[in-house]
């Protein structure tokens, strides 16, 4: 583990990849690893991407990697996309600026199938951004469909997070009905060189004129991720929040954030990881039938198979 280790922090990619193989399955051997290299992380700008299926996340997190590369910058990205492109850090598809990035050794992918782990996808994600973090990238991108719960926990990791939101599809009003859109910092429409890009853009200005007074307002940008249009604008936007987050000191009060919801978020999995241990599945599937019988109400259920443990 040592020489792993020793290599990881001389930039070795090959170890990184191991390393984050190991972390990535929540394994006690990779938690050993999250460990060691842990007080080597915090110096990464961590960028959550996340929207809609089909609204260009993938295209575009790949030609803002190749922005930052431009700027002599280098990117960690994990996809937390079933269906993403990104495939065990290859990318498929046509698209051969993307390809390229592949070759870069300043850029590193990774892509996260859902798995059913108990505490949900969000630790694991998190674990594996920390790793990239203390290998010392500029950037790590993590992209994730906008969807549940796993999503705003990784906005709570991400410090800056982009909405890309996708012209002439109501996706976005959806989205931004179940609240979404308060978890932005940045607003993306992307496919800029559709008929509804103009439409949509004053759309969401509409909405973003009725938050609160006072209230930091996202800024709105167009991009055409395919032809990678408006990318230097998205960059600059982005260093923008960096700075806006730094002089009002919330940089600092994300990062207490973000380490007490892991902290109670590895702790809510531990303990439910030791009742399962604990707990025969006959008794579990007992108690299960009894609430849906209405013969036990669910609190008293988990209060029974939590006072297994907790004695
Ligand atoms: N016209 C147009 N198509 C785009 C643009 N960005 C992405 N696409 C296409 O939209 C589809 C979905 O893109 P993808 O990046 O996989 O979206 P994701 O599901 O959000 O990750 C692909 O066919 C892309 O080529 C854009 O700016 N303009
Ligand atoms: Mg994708």
């Amino acid at each position: 583990m040592d020489e792993l280790v020793q290599r990881f922090l001389s930039g070795d990619r090959r170890a990184l990849a191991r390393i984050i193989s190991r972390v990535e399955n929540g394994t006690p051997e990779g938690r050993e690893y999250v460990r060691a290299l842990f007080p080597h992380s915090g110096k990464t700008h961590i960028i959550g991407v996340t929207g809609g299926a089909g609204s260009g996340k993938s295209t575009l997190t790949g030609a803002l990697a190749g922005e930052y590369r431009k700027r002599g910058k280098t990117v960690g990205i994990v996809a937390v996309d079933p269906s993403s492109p990104f495939t065990k850090g290859a990318i498929l598809g046509d698209r051969i600026r993307m390809q390229d990035l592949t070759l870069d050794p300043g850029v590193y992918m990774r892509s996260m199938a859902g798995r059913g782990a108990l505490g949900g996808l969000a630790p694991s994600i998190a674990n594996v951004v920390a790793v990239m973090d203390a290998f010392g990238f500029d950037y790590v991108l993590v992209e994730t469909i906008g969807a549940g719960q796993d999503e705003v926990e990784i906005a709570a990791t991400a410090m800056t997070t982009i909405l890309v939101n996708n012209p002439g599809t109501g996706d976005d009003i959806q989205a931004l009905k179940a609240g979404i859109i308060e978890i932005a910092d940045i607003l993306v429409v992307n496919k800029a060189d559709h008929p509804a890009a103009d439409i949509l853009v004053s759309q969401l200005r509409a909405l973003l004129a009725l938050s609160p007074a006072g209230s930091r307002r996202p800024q709105i940008l167009k991009t055409t991720a395919t032809k990678g249009e408006g990318l230097e604008e998205l960059a600059d936007a982005i260093a923008e929040h960096y700075q806006y987050l730094d002089e009002t000191g919330q940089l600092a009060k994300h990062q207490e954030e973000d380490a007490r919801h892991q902290v109670l978020a590895i702790t809510r999995q531990i303990v439910l990881e030791r009742i399962r241990a604990a707990t025969p599945d006959e008794e579990l599937e007992a108690l299960v039938k009894r609430v849906a019988a209405r013969e036990l109400d669910p609190h008293s259920a988990a209060e029974d198979l939590a006072a297994s443990v907790l004695i």
